[in-house]
């Protein structure tokens, strides 16, 4: 009788042992489901504390996954916004997360979803290295190297930038 309790004591253990393994996963590994291309962030004009980030990203693996935040070296404050036109007017607004399906390639781009990078310390210039890492739900994080893009190369300068 002791030998069974003692047994689903064990047992019990053991599964919040794997529970907390599971839970701590994301943060720790790149994942095997997810790839970026085509990652920039604009260089910020004088003044500008804050800049966006766009991407390709793709989820080449079978099950959903769901971007829950994004961590950079350049900022303390990073958040996913999309752009939905209301009443004929541009309006940004803060996503919670971004879903990416079996198979799918989510288009972080001007007047759509984008990544704000908030509370810049120092001035980005082109050519500056830079990382960013996104991490999911479930299916791990992965880590990038975003270019750093002049603002002079757009058509829109301002387009993006406005709050
Ligand atoms: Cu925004």
């Amino acid at each position: 009788m002791k030998n069974q309790i003692m047994h689903a004591l064990l047992s019990i253990t053991l599964t919040a042992a794997l529970a907390t393994a599971v839970t701590a996963a994301p943060n720790d590994t790149n994942s095997a489901s997810l790839s970026v291309a085509n990652a920039y962030v604009r260089a910020m004009p004088p003044g500008q504390s804050k800049t966006v980030g766009f991407l390709e990203i793709t989820n080449t693996g079978t099950q959903l996954c769901r971007l829950v935040s994004a961590q950079s070296t350049l900022s303390n404050r990073l958040e996913f916004h999309e752009h939905r036109h209301v009443q004929g007017m541009m309006r940004m607004r803060q996503v919670a997360e971004v879903e990416i399906s079996a198979g799918q390639t989510v288009v972080f781009e001007p007047g759509g979803l984008h990544i704000m990078l908030f509370n810049l310390t120092s001035p980005l210039q082109a050519g500056d290295s830079t990382q960013m890492q996104l991490v999911t739900d479930q299916c791990g994080s992965v880590s990038f190297n975003p270019e750093v893009r002049s603002l002079i190369k757009n058509s829109k300068p301002m387009d993006g930038m406005r709050h």
